[in-house]
């Protein structure tokens, strides 16, 4: 398998981390986001959303992180990022389709461009819708959390929540987001940064992330 990805970049984390975890092998393929490298005519033909991540796997260019990650537990169930229990997984869902529709989709990279470069908007301003989407979505998730009783992980092992939940705490770090009323998510934060499947997947440690000098 190939993955074409960007270190920074939420979705590509997503998969690194879920391929990690089903200790599946593949081959990074960095493409830089800040040369635009996604909207290359030859990546394009590829890939018609000129995004990452794409996952080259199964003989086929595959894009949409979200759908990949559900194509990866079937197509290779061991390890499943599932738990059994239909009620379970219905949690999961619950949970993860929140970040990666509610949250995801206003804080994307295309997103802060056109407000930044279309409507004239300074990064004080950006910052504000940042900080605001991710308010809307992190607070119902943490008192979901606090009523579920989560523990180190949601369920007993970390899986497609927390695939989703880290890259997506990474980013609210990024822009200084105040976590300190959501101690469940931060617990189970660092649960996972010291599991070693996360640790390989962080952006620090990716062939494209810039080396201190
Ligand atoms: N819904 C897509 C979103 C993918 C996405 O937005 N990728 C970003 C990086 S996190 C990207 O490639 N941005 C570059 C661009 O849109 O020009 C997915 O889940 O894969």
């Amino acid at each position: 398998m190939k993955l074409y990805g960007y270190y920074r970049s939420s979705t590509s984390y997503r998969l690194r981390i879920a391929l990690n975890l089903k200790g599946l092998e593949y081959e990074n393929i960095p493409v830089n986001l800040l040369h635009a490298e996604q909207k290359a005519a030859d990546f394009v033909a590829r890939n018609p959303f000129a995004s990452v991540p794409m996952l080259a796997a199964g003989g086929r260019d595959r894009a949409q992180s979200m759908a990949i990650l559900e194509w990866l537990d079937e197509a290779y169930p061991d390890r499943s990022l599932m738990p059994a229990d239909i009620e379970d997984r219905f949690t999961v869902r619950e949970l993860t389709y929140a970040m990666a529709t509610e949250l995801h989709a206003p804080l994307n990279l295309p997103v802060l461009k056109y407000l930044k470069d279309t409507l004239g908007h300074d990064q004080d301003e950006i910052d504000i819708w940042y900080r605001h989407w991710l308010t809307k979505t992190l607070v119902p998730l943490e008192h979901r959390l606090a009523q579920l009783g989560a523990g180190e992980f949601l369920f007993d092992a970390p899986g497609l929540f927390e695939v989703v939940l880290i890259p997506q705490l990474y980013n609210a770090r990024r822009f200084h987001f105040d976590l300190a009323n959501m101690p469940n998510m931060v617990r189970i934060e660092q649960a996972c940064l010291a599991h070693d499947a996360f640790r390989r997947a962080h952006p620090d440690n990716q062939i494209d992330s810039p080396k201190p000098a």
